[in-house]
């Protein structure tokens, strides 16, 4: 066999060879790898041509053909083997990427207002619907508007009665203290009525914290009422009533009885506790009713003339009446709560059963 017949079987094999090697290449990297085995400078392609060189010269021009037949096919068949597995690799990354968009995502956990918020918010809606305008003031008071506008004066019993929680003060400084309900927020909204000029009509809401130096089994030392008041010529007893009904009733979402018992607050005249027909026995009597029939539910009565007359309305000409709820008390009515404390324990089942944190 002549040296240039051996050559191009040679040639022949290294093509077979390679073309078989790259097909079964794994991936680009070992492709890369079979690029320099074959084509690289010292590739074995670079090895038959220094063979070439023993030939005789006439010879050499149609093995140097024969060689780089050799290489364009070689060259050929990497670029594209290279080219089908990066679609491979390509398609591979997009399977393993793959987000199954059919998989139900993961919850997290929702928060939601406190029961006594809540609460708080329902109420104070009721009496906005009503046409009340909602009013906030200041949780540190001073006697003039937690006190003294509202008919308790210096050594009035009452005062000792609300328990009050003071700050430290000088005798020249005016004693501040916590607000022993929100009665004071009413106070300024009236004074700041006939301060600007203006004159009743005038209907507020006051929902907020209040504070009393009082803790057992049913007080807490802080906790929230809801204050209203309405001042008009011709106010009677009758749109108290009127109101206080309306309000029961949307609260508790039903129909509800109500009857008023005389009392006495020092800020009302006449004054009345109100009671519900108990929403637990259809005051046929039971434990929270007592037997009765009636439960308490708040507190009421016709502006006491001296708590207009400190704010600089004529008692002569206008009227008003007033009520206070504690909403703690009525949440727990509505929703059964038998225990006060279970607002204040943050224990996440009952908070979990009254939609905190669903
Ligand atoms: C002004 C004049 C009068 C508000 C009133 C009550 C009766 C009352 C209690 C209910 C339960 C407080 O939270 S509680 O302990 N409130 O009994 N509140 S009359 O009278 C006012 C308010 C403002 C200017």
């Amino acid at each position: 066999m002549s040296e240039i017949d051996s050559l191009k079987g040679e040639l022949q094999r290294l093509q077979e060879k390679a073309l078989a090697s790259f097909k079964n290449a794994a991936d680009l990297n070992a492709l890369q790898e079979l690029r320099v085995t074959y084509l690289g400078k010292k590739g074995e392609l670079t090895h038959v041509l220094k063979g070439v060189g023993k030939l005789p010269p006439q010879d050499r021009p149609v093995i140097g053909q024969f060689v780089n037949a050799t290489k364009t096919a070689l060259a050929e068949a990497l670029d594209s083997a290279e080219a089908l597995l990066a679609v491979k690799e390509k398609e591979q990354r997009i399977e393993a990427e793959r987000i199954d968009i059919t998989l139900s995502g993961r919850t997290s956990p929702r928060g939601a207002l406190h029961p006594v918020q809540q609460g708080l918010n329902e109420m104070t809606a009721i009496f906005s619907q009503m046409g009340f305008e909602i009013s906030e003031g200041p949780e540190i008071e001073d006697e003039f508007h937690n006190f003294d506008a509202l008919n308790i004066p210096q050594e009035h019993p009452a005062r000792a009665m609300h328990d009050t929680f003071f700050f430290e003060a000088s005798d020249e400084q005016q004693a501040k203290l916590l607000r022993t309900h929100t009665s004071p927020v009413q106070i300024r909204a009236m004074k700041n009525c006939v301060e600007s000029g203006g004159e009743p009509p005038l209907a507020v809401v006051a929902p907020g914290r209040v504070y009393r130096c009082d803790y057992d089994v049913t007080h807490s030392p802080m906790f929230h009422q809801v204050e209203v008041f309405k001042v008009d010529k011709d106010v009677s007893l009758a749109h108290l009533k009127g109101v206080l009904k309306h309000f029961l009733s949307a609260y508790f979402e039903k129909e509800i009885d109500i009857r008023l018992r005389p009392h006495y607050f020092p800020f009302t005249e006449p004054s009345a506790e109100v009671d519900i027909g108990c929403v637990f026995c259809a005051a046929k009597g039971c434990r929270v009713c007592k037997g009765s029939g009636w439960v308490e539910v708040l507190g009421s009565g016709m502006i006491h003339p001296n708590v207009l007359k400190s704010v600089g309305i004529d008692s002569e000409i206008y009227s008003g009446f007033a009520f206070g709820l504690g909403v703690e008390r009525l949440v727990m009515l509505k929703h059964g709560i038998p225990d006060l404390r279970l607002f204040f324990e943050n224990d996440m089942r009952f908070l979990r059963r009254m939609g905190v944190s669903k």
